[in-house]
């Protein structure tokens, strides 16, 4: 059978991943992010692929497609957390698991970024962890989808 398909959805900014501000968002890169989710994708059996667009609409048009093709989603949705009710009903009208990630801990930033209107579309959200938090998100994914095997 084959591996089930997670999307993993990096927004604005995040490709600059590493070349500033590595007092919040440390000093590896997207592509060693990347790298990190495909290793540890493939040590649970998953398939993967990671994109990022500094495009809303980009954004929008790919979590559709999630709906097509993926099992599961992980999304950083990065400054359109706080600002974008359109990617917000994008991922409500998705029916696959989908984890927030962030790399920094929102609650303890500026008030603009304690509210996320994505979180209300997502099945579990991660902040705080770094890179650590896409890692724990794959395995969260790999859980649910065992568990919606077993039912
Ligand atoms: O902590 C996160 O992952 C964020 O989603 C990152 C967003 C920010 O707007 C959110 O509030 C929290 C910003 C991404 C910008 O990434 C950069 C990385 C390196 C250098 C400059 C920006």
């Amino acid at each position: 059978m084959a591996a089930p398909l997670i999307l993993v959805l990096n927004g604005p900014n995040l490709n600059m991943l590493g070349t500033r501000e590595p007092e919040i968002y440390g000093s590896a890169t997207l592509d060693d992010l990347e790298t990190l989710c495909a290793e540890t994708a493939e040590g649970l059996g998953l398939a993967i692929e990671c994109r990022q667009t500094n495009l809303e609409g980009e954004l929008i048009s790919w979590v559709q497609e999630a709906r097509e093709r993926a099992a599961g989603l992980i999304i950083n949705p990065a400054g359109y957390s706080h600002t974008s009710v359109a990617l917000m009903d994008a991922l409500l009208a998705v029916d696959i698991p989908v984890i927030e990630v962030h790399l920094s801990n929102i609650h303890k930033r500026e008030s603009f970024r304690h509210h996320s209107y994505v979180s209300r579309a997502a099945t579990g959200v991660i902040c705080g962890l770094g890179f650590a938090g896409y890692r724990l998100a794959l395995i969260a994914l790999s859980d649910i989808l065992e568990e919606e095997d077993d039912q």
